[in-house]
């Protein structure tokens, strides 16, 4: 059936955004069995690192060791007084713990940090992962699967079955940022014969070990998040590694390699994870590398704004490059909106437009509340726009196209099934 009028398509995208599931194709999550490293709770969300940036910085006297040799709760508290009741929380993290506790149904105007504990400690890890599902229509989400993280790689040895709404995506960053310096030393003594220069004996012992990983995790993709002087192709460890383990292994099974560029890390290393900063990459860098290796395939978000243009007609140029997410700073919705729109304009529908990021289970309700609003109002000017020229947009179009963005594309740029009906 056509759309009629305007109104109508207004509120029938809205509708269609709310209620088709979504294949989030990036989180920080774990499923139960991974233990304490589900975060999910009011204290971690207020502890989240994108609000101890914002906390620390009204408290100039505090100094920075203190702040960490808090409990967490205490830092929790500190986050609750100084964002919350102190200033008024309208920074884009801020505004998402309240839509949270909101879409939880908790009283977000009584401001009672002790009674939204009390929610949360009567809930079981298990019910809530189930609540969390069902209110923000995940239906799946990406892990961030990091082998050199040694409590990850001990979960992994006793995991048997991974639960199917959790996928995983192997995270190499220590390998090609770190080689020389320390991982070569790491696989040397996990049993790989590898040796600290790049040579044809390094390289094998590398296949093996992310062939060993791929065959334990079956990942989506294999991942890395890489700082703005990033370039391809290039004379170093990390450039050979790129050229000689990642891509052919990536290709012989068939998975993407995601490369998340424009990441300064440690900036003001005190403030541990949200000490990193942002600058501008360089896009010809990521045409280059998917000229050079046209047989395999590349998921890329990038963090600065001044480089999402250039990302965006890098897209049209190579049908091996999938663009996705509004990338942590950018995840604002003055940004989301911007990004969003610019993207449909050169790209269509062959682009996922966001992903969450998610470090705390609880925090899908929000990030992507936010985003589906704001998608729902670019996507409606845009069929708007068709309207204007006499095309007939379709409900079943529109489902179509809405089920595309939020997982279609990325799985059928994977080559695999969308495991949404
Ligand atoms: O957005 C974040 O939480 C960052 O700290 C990073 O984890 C980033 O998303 C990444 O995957 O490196
Ligand atoms: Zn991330």
């Amino acid at each position: 059936m056509a759309i009629q009028t305007k109104q109508e398509l207004r509120s029938f995208v809205k509708e269609t955004i709310r209620t088709t599931p979504i294949s989030d194709i990036h989180t920080h999550l774990f499923t139960e069995d991974f233990g304490d490293m589900l975060l999910w709770g009011i204290d971690e969300l207020l502890t989240y690192h994108y609000l101890v940036a914002e906390t620390l910085r009204f408290h100039p006297d505090l100094p920075y060791e203190s702040f960490w040799a808090m409990s967490k709760r205490e830092q929790a508290d500190l986050v609750w007084q100084t964002l919350f009741l102190d200033h008024s929380p309208y920074s884009e993290a801020c505004r998402g713990v309240l839509t949270v506790l909101n879409r939880l149904g908790l009283d977000v105007a009584s401001r009672d940090l002790e009674s939204y504990r009390a929610f949360f400690a009567s809930k079981s890890t298990s019910e809530y992962i189930d609540l969390i599902f069902k209110l923000s229509n995940v239906a799946n989400v990406c892990m961030t699967n990091d082998p050199f993280v040694d409590s990850e790689r001990n979960a992994w040895e006793m995991i048997q079955e991974v639960d199917p709404r959790f996928n995983t995506a192997l995270r190499i960053d220590p390998l090609l940022m770190q080689w020389e310096e320390s991982t070569w030393e790491k696989l040397k003594e996990w049993g790989y014969d590898v040796e600290q220069a790049v040579t044809d004996k390094t390289v094998e012992g590398i296949r093996e070990f992310l062939r060993t990983w791929i065959r334990k995790m079956n990942p989506l993709y294999m991942a890395v998040s890489l700082p703005p002087s990033f370039r391809y192709p290039e004379q170093s460890a990390r450039g050979d590694i790129i050229a000689k383990c990642i891509l052919p292994v990536a290709k012989e099974f068939d998975i993407p390699f995601a490369m998340m560029i424009g990441v300064n890390k440690r900036v003001n290393p005190a403030l541990g994870d949200a000490g990193d900063s942002v600058g501008l990459s360089d896009v010809r860098t990521v045409e280059q590398i998917c000229s050079l290796h046209p047989d395999n395939k590349f998921l890329c978000t990038m963090l600065a704004r001044e480089n999402q243009h250039g990302l965006a007609v890098a897209a049209r140029k190579f049908r091996n490059l999938h663009v996705f997410g509004c990338w942590w700073f950018l995840n604002n919705p003055s940004l989301i909106e911007e990004m969003t729109r610019m993207r449909f304009e050169l790209l269509g529908t062959s682009v996922t437009p966001q992903h969450s990021d998610c470090r705390v289970l609880d925090q899908l309700l929000y990030k992507w509340d936010h985003s589906r609003e704001i998608i729902a109002n670019v996507l409606t000017d845009k069929y708007a726009d068709l309207l204007e020229t006499g095309w007939k947009v379709k409900k079943k179009e529109i489902r179509r196209d809405v089920s595309d963005l939020f997982g279609g594309a990325f799985w059928r740029f994977l080559g695999k099934e969308n495991p949404v009906k």
